[in-house]
């Protein structure tokens, strides 16, 4: 094998090119469910695809994406994957892509930090930190007569 090439596969980690911004979830119960949110920033000039999310304290973990059900009513349902274009930033928050963690075998209270694997198909798996934070609530969202 060429020795640049052999040295380029060496030193080029590809998690560089996935930077993951801001992750946090929402403080939640045992046997309840909740939200996990972050940044995907993608710094290839490929597109990368997050697949699979793992949080051991979650019996289950579903990528969600949210959706108009109409008349003023938002559902969501799974997605099977996030695709995050070349050079670009793809934001899970609330009341759009989320990641439903489900089944909680813990409380998450305030300041708990959760250890969350994400799988990218090019990326490999990426170890992340979310701390749990009171979902701030939008003045749009409240209701006024
Ligand atoms: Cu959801």
């Amino acid at each position: 094998m060429n020795i640049l090439l052999a040295l380029l596969i060496i030193f080029s980690n590809p998690s560089d090119k996935i930077k993951i911004k801001e992750p946090w979830m929402r403080i939640s119960a045992k046997g309840q469910t909740t939200g996990l949110y972050f940044k995907i920033e993608n710094y290839s000039d490929k597109p990368d695809t997050l697949y699979k999310v793992e949080f051991e304290p979650a019996g289950k973990v579903e990528i969600h994406e949210t959706y108009d059900a109409g008349n003023d009513m938002m559902g969501m349902r799974e997605v099977k994957f996030i695709v995050v274009p070349a050079k670009s930033t793809f934001e899970l928050k609330p009341g759009a892509h989320h990641v439903m963690l489900m089944k909680l075998k813990t409380d998450i209270t305030r300041d708990y930090q959760g250890e969350v694997s994400l799988y990218f198909k090019q990326a490999g798996k990426i170890d992340i930190k979310a701390e749990a934070k009171e979902m701030t609530k939008k003045k749009t969202m409240e209701h006024k007569h």
